[in-house]
């Protein structure tokens, strides 16, 4: 059953949305407009609304998530969520994201910039592509946006304000499920080759990893840091060589640094392990960029902060990098896990047609996953990860 929160709620048909952008005199009245829905998340639909002067975007919630269907309802609340979520982010890294045309909280929709001159990230790497550019703006976009809405850049009350304002529990539990719990217990929805039910056994059983899983599950509940992203995956990024830009923020919320950085490396990684050696440079160079760009943005917005005097300790700034650093590799752990036996897949490891290769890779990622979670403690440099990473590529 879905869930209309929304009274005057109608899900958009192609006719409906043209009508819709005209209304908001986007386009001229006679203006000869082309729709198509190109939508393939696994949550929303969304229309490229074009005519022979401009394009634009309408991303419209649905009541329940597509991927799915009818029987798993989903808030509609997401859409104005993921609007506000821009629009806050934006004001620190408007460069990095689309810009916000319109939103309407009744339809549960946002208009908004037409990106497709840009390359979804995951597709590009997949096809080999290469962006130069991707992990600095990926290391800024995350160093300012979670600098800035923490509690070293804003005011005590303005920051609980926003942990309100950004409280978002129905998405949470979707990543509480499927990213945290359930690909670490026998659940219905995990979803593996039969091949794999050795290793996938071997895990459920590992009473030492689900400890450590746990506490990262707990770091994910508890700790309202800054406003995430909440699903940073390579999914979630528009890019071209010279261009980044980061979409989709509608599992926003106030939670641990370490989940959005440590998202963005797992989605790294997983074409670290799909790749051969000389292609898999490239993006080991991206994951040591980005928490390079990460650490060096948000060290400079620490020396300058002027909101909480603990900034100037010795040794304060370095002792919260490691901890973010930490919980990054947890995450990374979780993440690369439970995309390859839990509910919700990544192209780079199913699109790979050799079942042999296939397997063989998935083992790599459940394996590299609990080694990481287990171990995260011992590794602390970027330099130690990928010395890590090493011993799961052929
Ligand atoms: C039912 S939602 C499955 C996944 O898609 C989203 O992009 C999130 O990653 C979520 O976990
Ligand atoms: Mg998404």
């Amino acid at each position: 059953m879905a869930v209309l929160d929304n009274i005057g709620y109608r899900a958009l048909t192609e006719e409906s949305a043209c009508e819709y952008v005209k209304s908001l005199k986007l386009f001229l009245p006679d203006e000869k407009m082309t729709v198509e829905e190109i939508g393939d998340g696994n949550l929303n639909y969304v229309y490229r609304i074009t005519s022979n002067h401009k394009s634009v975007i309408i991303k419209q919630a649905l009541p329940y998530a597509k991927v799915v269907g009818e029987s798993w309802p989903l808030t509609l609340k997401r859409a104005k969520l993921e609007a506000e979520v821009l629009k806050k982010h934006g004001e620190f890294v408007p460069h990095l994201l689309p810009a916000v045309l319109a939103s309407d909280e009744e339809l549960a929709l946002t208009v908004m910039e037409d990106l497709s001159h840009l390359t979804i990230v995951r597709d590009g790497l997949i096809q080999g592509d290469h962006y130069p550019n991707l992990s600095a703006h990926i290391g800024e976009y995350l160093a300012k946006t979670l600098f800035s809405t923490s509690d070293f850049a804003l005011h005590p009350f303005e920051k609980k304000k926003l942990v309100a304002k950004f409280s978002n529990p129905e998405l949470c539990k979707i990543t509480e499920d499927l990213v945290f719990t359930d690909p670490f217990f026998d659940v219905e929805t995990n979803d593996f080759e039969a091949e794999l039910a050795e290793v996938v056994q071997q895990l459920w059983t590992n009473d030492k990893l689900k400890l450590e899983v746990a506490k990262i599950k707990y770091a994910f509940l508890t700790e309202a840091e800054s406003l995430l992203h909440g699903d940073l995956h390579t999914g979630s990024i528009f890019a071209s060589k010279s261009e980044t830009k980061v979409i989709d923020p509608e599992f926003g919320f106030y939670g641990p640094i370490g989940f959005d950085v440590g998202q963005y490396i797992a989605h790294l990684i997983f074409q670290v392990l799909v790749r051969n050696e000389n292609d898999r440079i490239v993006i080991l160079q991206q994951i040591e960029e980005v928490w390079d760009v990460f650490s060096q943005y948000f060290s400079e917005a620490w020396q300058n902060s002027v909101v909480n005097p603990f900034t100037k300790v010795p040794g304060a700034l370095e002792s919260f990098l490691a901890k973010v650093f930490k919980d990054a590799i947890g995450v990374v752990g979780c993440e690369l896990i439970r995309r390859t036996i839990g509910l919700s897949h990544v192209k780079d490891l199913d699109g790979i047609e050799d079942s042999s290769i296939r397997l063989y890779v998935k083992k790599a990622t459940i394996q590299l996953g609990s080694s990481l979670i287990i171990n995260r403690k011992n590794i602390v440099t970027i330099s130690q990860l990928l010395k890590e990473l090493e011993a799961y590529t052929s």
